[in-house]
């Protein structure tokens, strides 16, 4: 009985022990580091946003606020639709214009008469917001709502009385359906609109809308939610409507020197690399030239090819995707955006199906205490959780990825463990050449927690990364080296 005791409490002090040294051995973590919301937020990679309001009724991209609401009647409308189109395609959340610019809402609103209450759909008794929430619950896609800060129908915006109405509209929003992952907060705003009748221009203040108040109640109301606007707190606009993030790209940002609706397009495509806080970037972009549904346009949605280039220049740059797919009269996705989305997604499937460097033996200039926890064949393993680092004082570094056979790849995959924060700010591609000799294939700056680089074909059965810079020691999760599917160029 003694010496079990015995044998219990020395286990229990070995392990405590160890548990103990390789906390205080791990890398030091940067001051900016992400939320745990924000890393599973990254980890989707892409997630989609729905467009739908009067608009679609009236072909245009911005209701002016003066329709009949009777017009909105879309005769088919079938939520699953949209869940199950955007899931093949390989998204984890949607995003749903609840409210656009014209200030229709697509909930039974108690507080304005311009609403699906007033239409034609189902009589007034539809409620397309919780059609919407249910059928992305039922296949497990997060929700997110867009509420538009900008409303050109209600009389009193640009009065204080409007931000009463937009946080009534909110509280709506964010207690009757349920866990919400994201609110989008659109930085257009002010102009001209039907504001109850008075058909005016209405300009407003940078400091009109008091943000810090509402974001306390979104807050308040949905402790985990994720709030986006040009100047975060969570995620950000990264300056374009292309879904192109800056080739550099940090995800430490400062929002207190951003305004919503006046940011610095630049700034926000780049990020900042002595940001104070992790905002996560995000790239927008419509499948087709407008953001809501015209029949104009059906030949015009952009080509699985076409998404392709866009993944790499979003999530490729360490970013999030965020693609549109705007529901057509009938209520529902219009088949050649759906055929596009799918397409798409296999092409990327093919090309990163096989990773050729999966356990590959890596040799390295330095790895942390010669302790296998940050070995460089860390880098291979696959798993996003395991990590190469270097000692206290070591940022120039090089890591050898060794190939049993001679392989031809023109895709690199690069991933920081963006739980220390992001780190590395110039970064190189070599491999050997027939000659037997180095040749640089890339020279590039930031990774983050993705990064994808196109190069052309080379074959080779060794690889070398080498670290120029980083902003604390250096440390990588994954690479990996894929040959894109023939279909990534191919047009029909
Ligand atoms: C913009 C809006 O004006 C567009 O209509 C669209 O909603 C886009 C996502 O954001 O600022």
């Amino acid at each position: 009985m003694k010496n079990i005791l015995t044998t219990i409490l020395l286990s229990t002090l070995i392990l405590s022990c160890s548990a103990r040294d390789e906390k205080v051995n791990d890398i030091p973590t940067n001051k900016v580091i992400p939320s745990a919301n924000q890393y599973k937020y990254q980890q989707m990679e892409m997630v989609g946003f729905i467009h739908f309001t009067v608009n679609t009724f009236t072909d245009k991209e911005w209701g002016y606020g003066d329709e009949d609401p009777k017009i909105f009647n879309p005769t088919n409308l079938a939520a699953e639709q949209w869940v199950i189109a955007a899931k093949e395609g390989g998204l984890k959340e949607l995003i749903l214009t609840t409210k656009h610019h014209d200030g229709f809402c697509l909930w039974p609103s108690k507080y304005t008469e311009h609403s699906v209450k007033n239409s034609l759909y189902k009589n007034g008794k539809g409620d397309i917001v919780k059609e919407f929430v249910d059928a992305c619950r039922k296949h497990r896609l997060k929700v997110g709502f867009y509420l538009s800060p900008w409303d050109r129908n209600h009389k009193d915006y640009g009065k204080p009385e409007y931000i009463v109405y937009y946080r009534n509209q909110l509280r709506e929003l964010l207690t009757n359906y349920g866990e919400i992952n994201e609110i989008w907060f659109d930085g257009a705003n002010g102009g001209d609109g039907y504001y109850g009748g008075a058909n005016e221009e209405r300009v407003i203040t940078k400091d009109y809308y008091h943000w810090d108040e509402t974001i306390k109640l979104v807050k308040e109301l949905q402790p985990n939610i994720l709030i986006f606007s040009d100047a975060g707190p969570d995620i950000h606009w990264i300056g374009n409507e292309q879904g192109f993030a800056g080739k550099t790209f940090w995800s430490t940002f400062s929002y207190d020197s951003v305004t919503i609706g006046h940011a610095d397009r630049n700034y926000l495509n780049t990020g900042d690399p002595n940001g104070k806080y992790w905002v996560i970037g995000q790239c927008d972009v419509s499948i087709r030239p407008g953001w809501f549904y015209h029949k104009s346009q059906d030949n015009q949605v952009k080509s699985p090819q076409e998404l392709v280039d866009i993944y790499y220049k979003s999530v490729g740059r360490n970013a999030v995707l965020l693609l549109n797919l705007p529901p057509d009269r009938n209520g529902l996705i219009h088949q050649n955006d759906v055929n596009s989305l799918k397409d798409f997604k296999s092409i990327i499937d093919e090309t990163f199906k096989t990773n050729l460097a999966l356990n590959a033996k890596v040799t390295c200039s330095n790895y942390r205490l010669k302790d296998n926890h940050f070995s460089p064949e860390n880098i291979t393993d696959n798993d996003l959780s395991s990590y190469w680092a270097t000692d206290d004082g070591v940022i120039k570094s090089e890591l050898t990825i060794k190939l049993d056979t001679l392989t031809t790849f023109d895709r690199i995959l690069l991933q920081e463990p963006i739980k220390f924060g992001q780190r590395i700010s110039k970064f190189e591609v070599w491999i050997k050449n027939k000659k037997n000799e180095w040749k640089q294939i890339a020279n590039e700056t930031t990774i983050g927690y993705k990064r994808l680089l196109r190069v052309s074909p080379v074959t080779t059965t060794k690889v070398k990364i080498k670290i120029v810079d980083a902003n604390n020691l250096p440390a990588l999760s994954n690479v990996g080296l894929f040959l894109a599917s023939e279909k990534e160029t191919k047009q029909d």
